[in-house]
């Protein structure tokens, strides 16, 4: 089975660019913030705990997002690959997710870093906040998001190049044009 961890900072594409994975290849999906957002929804002891940390633009508690990632990724024996969308977010985080794979017998596949400019990833989000009714997607939740990101999120990156995983996309251009470079990488792994 292959595991894709798909990396990028908030709003880089990472759920853009997963559906279109799902489509071609079938892989199975986790994103930690729709899971996160059923959560809410469902108004989950998890839920309330977690609204919290996501409208002030925060990260969930790691030790409550790998509990959760555990149960999700138990639903998936089958899959031909799964997708990590949004997960890891923190060096914790992809140890422990190395230490999961590993007692199935196995390892993350690939990590593929979508790398969007600040500015480009504002314009997204407030453009998506319009219509995505996410009480995250305002300028001041976004500012927060974005430094939570570079204190906390991207030294995940250097986890992955120091494991051999890592490979950089820009992920900045036509959706199909970023989607064709990451068949690319995919397909390598085959
Ligand atoms: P997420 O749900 O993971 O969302 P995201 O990072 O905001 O967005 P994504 O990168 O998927 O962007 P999208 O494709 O939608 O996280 C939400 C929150 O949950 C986090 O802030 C955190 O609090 C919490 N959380 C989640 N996982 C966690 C974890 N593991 N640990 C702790 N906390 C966690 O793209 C954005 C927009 O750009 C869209 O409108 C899209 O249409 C547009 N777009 C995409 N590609 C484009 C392109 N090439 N050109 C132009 N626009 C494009």
């Amino acid at each position: 089975m292959k595991y894709l961890v798909l990396f990028g900072p908030p709003g880089s594409g990472k759920g853009t660019q997963s559906e279109n994975i799902i489509k071609k290849y079938g892989y199975a999906h986790i994103s930690t913030g729709d899971v996160l957002r059923a959560e809410m929804a469902n108004q989950t002891e998890l839920g309330k705990t977690a609204k919290g940390y996501i409208d002030a633009g925060q990260l969930v508690p790691d030790d409550l997002i790998i509990d959760m990632l555990a149960k999700t990724m138990d639903g998936y024996t089958e899959a031909k690959g799964i997708i990590f969308d949004g997960f890891p977010r923190t060096v914790a985080q992809a140890k422990a997710l190395k230490e999961m794979l590993g007692k199935r017998g196995s390892d993350v596949t690939v990590m593929i870093n979508l790398q969007v400019d600040n500015d480009e990833l504002v314009k997204r989000l407030l453009e998506r906040g319009k219509i995505s009714g996410r009480s995250d997607d305002n300028l001041e939740t976004i500012t927060k998001r974005l430094e939570t990101y570079n204190t906390q999120t991207a030294p995940v990156i250097d986890f992955y190049k120091e494991d051999g995983k890592l490979e950089n996309i820009q992920g900045v251009g036509s959706i199909d044009d970023i989607f064709a470079a990451i068949s690319k990488v995919i397909d390598s792994k085959a």
